[in-house]
């Protein structure tokens, strides 16, 4: 870029955030104080697992509606959302390797939308980019075969201009790929049991309980931070486990931050996959960095906590805050997986 140019493109943009910041184009309610970060009680709402979309169970094509709801993230208040098949995120769509997926996802919205499947390898005409317009009252039919190692990728809009704000709202949902190996692989694989999708997600509202998405010119230059942390569309849900070896899912669903992920009495963890699928053996760690889209699987061994041993899942945001996301409970039953795997995929190279 030339330098003439570079100083022209710079001076504007300090002039337009000049003018964002004494209030013109945005809103004026004033944000929602407090935060859920280092709150000490245990008094959530059960951590919600999204609903099961298997292509494997379903001869039809896989429903999603697109559509406006409300949810109470808080007690005493109302927060207009966006869902599919719901008012929050969507269900967990899993498909399998070699195997043909038909959708079916009818826009409900009054504006337009597309779907775009985060990770998959899919021709293009079916990726659900921003020329994959669904026009409200629309509807958009991708049909297309899997051909991808097992991985966890999610879904979420792309529509031009305004995807952060659909992702924002509540426009997310997993997309798990199964095949030979993770349906054999010595590993947690019982869906919503010992294999649990966890969403991560900040969010900031107005005072009337609406989301507070972008509201300045320092968000759209740095994105928006939240000072309230969701796990699957709720602030510190608790989890009750089986008493062994646990499967998470992770997902960053945020925007724009990074997070740290570790628990709060500091236990290691062995991550076994990331964006792309299985790595070739666990690795121990005691914390994870993850940004925005990106997506972890990892163990956490609980079979030597005794019943009733509570530990939480800390998550500190780049640059923000940390918070308590969610309480963990052990709990007596055993788990169908009893020992963790030594090694994983051999990976061609
Ligand atoms: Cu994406």
């Amino acid at each position: 870029m030339k330098r003439r140019r570079f100083l022209k493109q710079g001076l504007a943009v300090i002039a337009w955030t000049g003018v964002s910041t004494f209030g013109s184009p945005f809103a004026s309610i004033p944000i929602l104080s407090g935060s859920t970060a280092g709150a000490k009680s245990l008094a959530g709402p059960p951590l919600l697992i999204p609903p099961l979309l298997d292509a494997d169970m379903n001869d039809s094509a896989l429903g999603l509606d697109v559509m406006t709801g409300s949810r109470r993230f808080f007690s005493d208040i109302d927060t207009p959302t966006l869902g599919y098949n719901g008012s929050f995120l969507g269900p967990t769509i899993r498909v399998r390797d070699g195997k043909r997926v038909q959708l079916r996802v009818r826009n409900q919205l009054k504006e337009s939308t597309t779907v775009h499947w985060h990770g998959l390898h899919v021709p293009a005409q079916w990726d659900g980019g921003p020329r994959q317009v669904i026009e409200a009252g629309g509807e958009w039919k991708p049909d297309f075969t899997i051909k991808q190692q097992a991985a966890t990728l999610w879904y979420h809009p792309h529509a031009l201009g305004r995807t952060g704000e659909h992702v924002y709202k509540g426009l997310a949902g997993m997309f798990i790929i199964e095949d030979d190996f993770s349906l054999n692989a010595p590993i947690p694989r019982d869906y919503g049991v010992d294999d649990i999708p966890l969403i991560f997600q900040d969010r900031r509202f107005y005072e009337d309980g609406s989301f507070a998405y972008v509201t300045s010119g320092h968000d759209i230059m740095h994105g928006v931070i939240g000072n309230y942390l969701f796990v699957n569309g709720a602030i510190r849900p608790q989890l009750n486990v089986v008493r062994g070896i646990v499967r998470f899912r992770l997902l960053n669903g945020s925007n724009s931050t990074i997070y740290r992920l570790s628990f709060s009495d500091k236990r290691s963890f062995q991550v076994i996959a990331s964006d792309g699928g299985f790595l070739e053996r666990p690795v121990s760690v005691d914390s994870l960095i993850f940004s925005a889209a990106e997506r972890f699987e990892i163990l956490t061994d609980f079979r030597d906590d005794t019943p009733g041993t509570i530990t939480s899942l800390v998550i500190e945001q780049y640059g923000g805050e940390s918070f308590q996301a969610m309480d963990i409970i052990v709990g007596s039953e055993k788990s169908q997986v009893e020992t963790m795997p030594a090694s994983l995929r051999r990976i061609e190279r």
